[in-house]
């Protein structure tokens, strides 16, 4: 730049040094954390004549205030408003548990690459004071999740009205940051965080995705990291297909063998498991932490060969049928003119809502093929009634809709022609929908017809048709309001691990929880692409496996370290 001193300016001579012509004088008082009654020691005036220094050289900040994923609602850059975050920079949050906690993971996001201690401290009235304030304040306006975040050379202030609020907002401040913060390790970077103000909040209220942990297991470790991942996204439902004919994943006390004889299969050969009481209160409390509710799924009355290979009581002829490794759908159930099948029924939804300290208890209801019209809208009925009466909102695949109307039901649309009406009778009736439309969130369909692992039944997905499509518009008859919100599903039957789940996950999820969060007006193909591509470089400095679809820009320099799976994990066809 032919504006850049020639000269190194001198370190101490803060207040006269020269300045770049394309230098605005924002950054004349940089506002050092120097206190007022006494005389500025050494180390603190070598410190702030270092960091002028480091003002004068500086390039801005290689990533613009609205390279966001999801979109904020509203972006206010202002180049001359950069921060840079230095190593004495503290994280004050207001005195409130919940807020302190996610100061913590503030720190925790924060600390490895750059090496800082930044310590946690919590204040009344917490200011930047040249480092990063979290402050509840009850601004109406922001909503039960939105926040606000301020960028000036003095710090970060980010403002919400609930701690989950101040959490969007850190995982905001976190993409503001240059990629090399997911570094696990200290990296020598410049922490600068672009300047300028950003208030946003969700379009829709619930955004989720769904793993399913019976087609495979997954220990809570991969549990875990999944949910971070959908913290990052601004996600704050995760579904849990617990159950289904491979497997059954959670371990129920009244009904023991569940889990012990239910649980120990999974498609192929692989292993089975199951979580315990306390696997399971772990992954609630992680997601808590992260304001992340936890949808368990015991998904009936079909998808249940497991629970009858460990109680053929319930079956309809009451014959233990062999396991099932397989991939077919639709020939199982429990019997519906059976009461102990409402015993069993109020006995697991009673011991799984007990542990779950969301709203939304998920009771499937897909492909019972075998069990036709009265039966099924009787049995459905009860269900419904049975999930009420535990003080919880009953969810379940659209095939409920024709049952009665139960208050606040909630039906998951998984459809793939948005001409229902079935299901825009339910609404009609009451009902509020939960869209996973199959041909473009299902997270389980290949993206291009050589993608190693997945299906195609409804499509081939890449993020294009992840993102292109309208929540608020989707189903014909069904308007925005009775939208409660979009949910990614990754169904297993293909996968088989850790990297194979991050890689049908990203970048496609981040094009789902877009759709959730972002208001209409920002929704933009070209504009998505391009702020898609930096996260790739940051995929690859946390170690985290992703595809990298051909559609997005990803920058050339990053290096590819992403494993693709090369082995096609289905074992054996799908229905
Ligand atoms: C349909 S979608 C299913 C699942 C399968 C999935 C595979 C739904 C409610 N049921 O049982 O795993 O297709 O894509």
């Amino acid at each position: 730049m032919s504006s850049a001193p020639t000269a190194a300016p001198d370190p101490l001579d803060a207040g006269t040094a020269p300045r770049r012509a394309d230098e605005p004088t924002r950054h004349a008082d940089p506002a050092p954390p120097v206190l007022a009654d006494r005389a500025p020691a050494a180390p603190e005036l070598a410190r702030a004549a270092a960091r002028t220094a480091g003002d004068l050289l500086a390039p801005p900040s290689p990533v613009r205030l609205g390279d966001v994923v999801p979109a904020p609602e509203q972006v206010t850059p202002d180049p001359a408003a950069d921060f840079v975050l230095l190593p004495e920079a503290a994280v004050r949050v207001s005195t409130d548990p919940a807020a302190l906690a996610v100061g913590e993971q503030l720190a925790a996001l924060l600390r490895p690459a750059t090496g800082y201690p930044l310590p946690v401290t919590d204040a009344a009235r917490p200011e930047p004071a040249g480092g990063i304030a979290l402050a509840l304040d009850d601004d109406p306006a922001l909503g039960p999740e939105g926040y606000r975040l301020d960028v000036t050379p003095a710090g970060v202030r980010i403002c919400a009205a609930t701690p989950a609020g101040l959490l969007h907002g850190v995982q905001t401040l976190r993409q503001l940051l240059p990629a090399a913060i997911e570094n696990p390790t200290p990296v020598a970077e410049r922490w600068v965080v672009p300047g300028g103000s950003i208030t946003d909040r969700p379009r829709f209220a619930y955004r989720g995705a769904m793993l399913d942990v019976a087609r495979h297991f997954f220990g809570v470790d991969d549990v875990l990291r999944v949910i971070d991942h959908l913290a990052r996204y601004k996600l704050n439902h995760l579904h849990l297909h617990l159950t289904d004919d491979q497997g059954w994943r959670i371990a129920v006390d009244s009904w023991p063998r569940l889990a012990t004889v239910g649980g120990a299969t999974a498609v192929g050969d692989a292993p089975g498991g199951s979580y315990t009481t306390a696997d399971y209160r772990r992954i609630v409390a992680y997601a808590a932490e992260r304001h992340i509710s936890v949808v368990p799924e015991i998904d009936l009355p079909g998808h249940t060969n497991s629970a009858l290979t460990a109680y053929p009581e319930l079956a309809p002829d009451g014959v233990a049928p062999p396991p099932y490794t397989g991939t077919e759908v639709g020939f199982s159930y429990v019997d519906p003119a059976n009461e102990r099948t409402y015993d069993f029924v109020t006995d697991v939804l009673g011991e799984v809502a007990a542990r779950t300290p969301g709203p939304f208890l998920h009771v499937g209801g897909d492909e019972a093929f075998k069990v036709k019209g009265t039966a099924y809208t009787g049995f459905v009925e009860r269900v419904q009634r049975i999930v009420a009466d535990l003080g919880k909102t009953v969810v379940g695949w659209h095939q409920l809709a024709p049952a009665a109307h139960t208050d606040g039901r909630v039906l998951q649309w998984w459809g793939t022609d948005g001409a229902d009406p079935v299901t825009a009778d339910a609404v009609r009736r009451g009902a509020r929908l939960i869209l996973s439309p199959g041909n473009h969130a299902y997270l389980d369909m290949k993206y291009a017809p050589d993608t190693p692992i997945g299906h195609d039944w409804a499509g081939l997905i890449d993020v294009r048709r992840a993102y292109d499509w309208d929540p608020g518009t989707h189903v014909a008859g069904v308007p925005a309001e009775a939208v409660l919100g979009v949910e990614a599903p990754l169904w297993t039957e293909s996968v088989t691990s850790l990297a194979e789940i991050e890689f049908m996950l990203l970048p496609r999820l981040p094009a789902v929880a877009e759709l959730g969060w972002s208001p209409r007006a920002t929704h933009d193909w070209t504009a998505f692409r391009e702020r898609l591509a930096g996260h790739g470089r940051r995929w690859a400095a946390a170690g985290i496996t992703y595809h990298r679809a051909p559609e997005i820009p990803w920058p050339t320099d990053e290096p590819v370290t992403a494993h693709i799976p090369t082995q096609p994990g289905t074992r054996t066809t799908t229905a």
